[in-house]
């Protein structure tokens, strides 16, 4: 909402809300312009709140009538809800309220999507639907009632009543307000059953626009997938007689997590191998079960407020995160998972949007859908369980379902279960919820030969911010493993547990100096600084036997000599190409990973190292020192590259797991080096051959990239144009491929475009999401890129505050750069904070990002 005066959300306010909720009825007379909603609420006080206000939230709504115990009141109405004077025992709240969800561009509340009707409740959109106490510690259970001429009428829990143009739906958990779907439309249903692990038979459908039908197989093995791994690793079975999934156009995230009915962005579905990559095969599968995890890490058990958000993303994420580590390979979604937290969270930590991973105050919830709460929450949990261990995760996981199912918790309640399973005090390791920003973890080592004895001090330090000027060491649990001469493992993995800012680890009865592989798997979100020599690293590269510290090793030699070709000009590291070679020919390892080992580091991520250590990233150095390498890279593999380009292209029929898509990963690296120095023909003959979208968008990337993509991108354009999704693909494969010098000019001619719809996200993100990432290019010396992005921003929020709000993040690290690039960026961030009406999504951003 617009808001002038916005108000600061505290959590050490947090307050019961004085009335219990039994049980809410509500009809739905569904109408584009002038949809009536009855509510009728049974209230009683709440024995434990302290105050007995009686304050529903709504905003956007025409309240037509209201009454309590069947006599009209007329309550005090403002912009953000409504009190009443009530009886003082229970009492029943009746009302109707008038919306516009045609109107509803903000995608938030009861929205239209062509011409479907569907609904964003979380965090606080129910609100917009009708009064109420739109908090999720308010729980209750949901009649429903919808009348309208539609096929399909939807929503939570299991149908009761099904007619024409009528539909009622009863959900017997009792669930937040936030929680709530409706969705209606002329839809079709590809439908499948699952049997429980109890016997139990739900039915299954994903229901979508007539045309999409051949998009959803994908989706639904997904989906029983996820049901039958959340039997098997966490006990936890389905509690309704109906699952439903249901695909929209218009949506501002991924997916939704709604009571029974989930609602997803159509991107975060569909799928077919003509048209999805091997990439969204795989986030499609983490998400449908990220949504359905929640079910219980979430739904049965929800969250007392809103600070409280990393209780169901952080183990949401983290649950989703083993899954496809399970399904799929779990060094690859481990390095993956990394990249990311690195590229997205670590820049949070660094600027000035740095909040702990529970933050402490807002103004817009939505502005805390962050990669600290959702990324940085799953790593706290990862590091829980490494430090009590698997059994004893398990048994803790096992109390938290059963003590607290049918609650709205906290982050106190979660820890206490571990507590009360384990014995252990997590007093200290709490402060990974509530301190901003990342550790950096000094290590340095000490070899008694004599003694066969190996000392790793250690030392914590964690840049202040705003959010958390004093920081306390934390609770860091660092997985160990010695690499003997002969590559050999000297000893198991050991986890050293610090909980001092400086401390010491002795490492006795050794041989021989063994190298130190430090931080296994990633086993705490820190910045480590190891001063390691080359010869070290390249003897980590051979032999680590943990995969994450393999590809590690590797990257911080990548790392290191393209730090040195931006500082000081220096050709790209020899030694560090040679050991890659033989790792490219080694058929022993998975194709996945040794693509990843072909990546570089980002261009975002070399900015925040350079930073880190004290320089001044310029951007475009950045962006020549990376085609440098990449250049270097191409002609030093163009033989073993050949190779396994032919060794590895997939012939059998499309299968979109991890063993084929690993060989197209290697096999579309391959390409794009290859391409640089064998010039354009073998990226033409894969995209004319291409029978699946992974080679023929990673060719059509390669041919634009090289200055070779016109006539592709038409006959893409041609082939493509009447399928969204695709043509999403189409528009942001043009701006992340064109140079840094033209990447502006590209998007701004794309907005030009007749299929540019800016008010879908996804279209807008495809454009505008795609400049923003686009390194060199958005950070163009002329500032071209920041003022293109701003006057879109600008355009867009009065529509959507929510997807504005959350692009504005592409400033979020504007004080790393030189005096010059940050004028203009003041500029921006003062025009946009100027703009009349700003809404408080937005305001909030531009604010916490320009006081920086
Ligand atoms: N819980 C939703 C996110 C809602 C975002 C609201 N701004 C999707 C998810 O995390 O599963
Ligand atoms: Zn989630």
């Amino acid at each position: 909402m617009r808001d002038a005066t916005p108000q600061t959300i505290y959590l050490s306010d947090y307050q019961p809300f004085g009335y219990l909720v039994d049980e809410v009825a509500l009809t739905f007379d569904l109408d584009p312009h002038q949809t009536r909603v009855k509510s009728r609420i049974a209230f009683r006080p709440n024995p434990d709140a302290a105050d007995s206000r009686f304050f529903l939230h709504g905003e956007d709504l025409k309240l037509i009538s209201a009454q309590i115990d069947g006599r009209s009141v007329t309550p005090e109405v403002t912009e953000t809800g409504l009190t009443c004077d009530v009886p003082d025992g229970p009492f029943i709240w009746e009302a109707e309220v008038e919306i516009d969800p045609k109107r509803n561009t903000a995608l938030e509340g009861l929205y239209m999507s062509n011409g479907m009707y569907c609904t964003q409740c979380e965090a606080e959109g129910f609100r917009k639907i009708t009064y109420y106490p739109d908090r999720p510690d308010v729980m209750s259970v949901f009649t429903v009632t919808i009348n309208g001429p539609h096929p399909v009428l939807l929503s939570n829990g299991n149908p009761v009543a099904q007619g024409p143009n009528h539909a009622e739906w009863h959900d017997p958990w009792p669930k937040p307000a936030y929680l709530f779907a409706l969705v209606a439309g002329d839809l079709v249903a590809h439908s499948d059953r699952f049997t429980t692990m109890s016997g139990r038979e739900v039915d299954l459908n994903l229901y979508v626009r007539p045309g999409d039908e051949g998009k959803c197989a994908f989706g639904m093995e997904a989906l029983k997938a996820s049901m039958k791994w959340d039997e098997e690793v966490y006990g936890r079975e389905y509690d309704l007689d109906l699952f439903n999934i249901v695909a929209v156009d218009d949506f501002n995230m991924g997916a939704m997590e709604n009571k029974g009915l989930n609602i997803f962005n159509s991107a975060a579905v569909l799928a077919s191998p003509e048209t999805s990559t091997d990439d969204n095969f795989e986030r499609i599968e983490a998400i449908i079960a990220h949504e359905y995890f929640h079910n219980w890490t979430g739904n049965r058990i929800t969250c007392r407020d809103w600070f409280q958000l990393c209780l169901k993303e952080g183990l949401t994420v983290y649950r989703d995160s083993q899954f496809t580590s399970d399904m799929r390979s779990a060094p690859v979604k481990r390095i993956s998972d990394v990249i990311d937290l690195r590229s997205r969270q670590f820049a949070e930590d660094q600027g000035p949007l740095a909040h702990p991973v529970r933050p402490e105050s807002f103004q817009e919830i939505n502005n805390f859908y962050t990669a600290t709460v959702y990324e940085k929450g799953a790593e706290v949990i990862g590091m829980l369980k490494t430090l009590v261990g698997d059994e004893a995760y398990a048994k803790a996981l096992d109390l938290y379902f059963e003590r607290h199912d049918g609650d709205a918790a906290t982050i106190e309640d979660w820890l206490k279960v571990f507590e009360d399973t384990t014995g252990r005090d997590l007093t200290q390791f709490k402060r990974w919820y509530s301190q901003a920003g990342t550790p950096h973890l000094a290590v340095t080592e000490a070899w008694d030969a004599g003694k066969g004895v190996l000392t790793l001090s250690f030392t914590q330090h964690t840049p202040p911010s705003v959010a958390t000027p004093d920081p306390a060491p934390q609770v860091l649990p660092i997985a160990v493993g010695l690499v003997g001469p002969d590559g050999s493992e000297v000893a198991p993995t050991r986890i050293l547990e610090m909980t001092e800012a400086q401390q010491s680890f002795v490492f006795d009865g050794l041989d021989e100096r063994p190298v130190a592989s430090i931080l296994r798997g990633f086993s705490a979100p820190v910045v480590l600084e190891h001063d390691q020599s080359k010869q070290e690293r390249l003897h980590l590269l051979a032999h680590d036997s943990d995969a994450f510290n393999r590809w590690e090793a590797g990257r911080t030699l990548a790392r290191q000599s393209l730090l040195d070709t931006i500082l000081l000009s220096s050709a790209p590291d020899a030694a560090w190409l040679d050991a890659l070679d033989l790792l490219l020919t080694d058929e022993t390892l998975e194709p996945a990973f040794r693509a990843l080992m072909l990546g570089l580091p980002s261009h975002a991520e070399l900015a925040s190292t350079l930073h880190t250590k004290g320089h001044t990233p310029d951007p475009a150095a950045i962006h020549e020192a990376i085609e440098t390498t990449r250049d270097a890279m191409a002609h030093r593999f163009a033989d073993v590259l050949g190779q396994l380009y032919a060794r590895h292209m997939v012939d059998a029929p499309y299968r979109p797991d991890a063993e084929q898509s690993g060989k197209r990963a290697l096999t579309n690296a391959a390409l794009s080096l290859l391409t640089r120095v064998q010039g354009p023909d073998r990226a033409e003959g894969q995209y004319a051959q291409a029978d699946n979208m992974t080679q023929q968008l990673s060719a059509l990337g390669t041919l634009v990239r090289t200055g070779h993509g016109d006539k592709a991108l038409s006959d893409f354009e041609t082939r493509w144009q009447n399928d969204r999704l695709v043509m999403d693909k189409w528009f942001g494969l043009q701006v992340s491929q064109a140079s840094p010098d033209d990447a502006t000019e590209v998007a701004q001619r794309l907005t030009e475009h007749a299929d540019f719809n800016w008010k879908n996200p996804n279209r807008f993100r495809a454009v505008f999401g795609s400049l923003a990432m686009h390194h060199a290019g958005f950070h163009h010396v002329s500032g071209k890129g920041y003022t293109l992005l701003a006057e879109w921003l600008m355009r867009l929020d009065p529509v959507n505050p929510q997807t504005t709000a959350r692009m504005c993040s592409a400033f979020q690290t504007w004080r790393r750069y030189d005096a010059a690039r940050q004028a203009k960026i003041e500029v921006e961030l003062d025009r946009m904070l100027a703009q009349p009406g700003l809404s408080r999504d937005t305001r909030e951003m531009l604010s916490r990002i320009r006081e920086a």
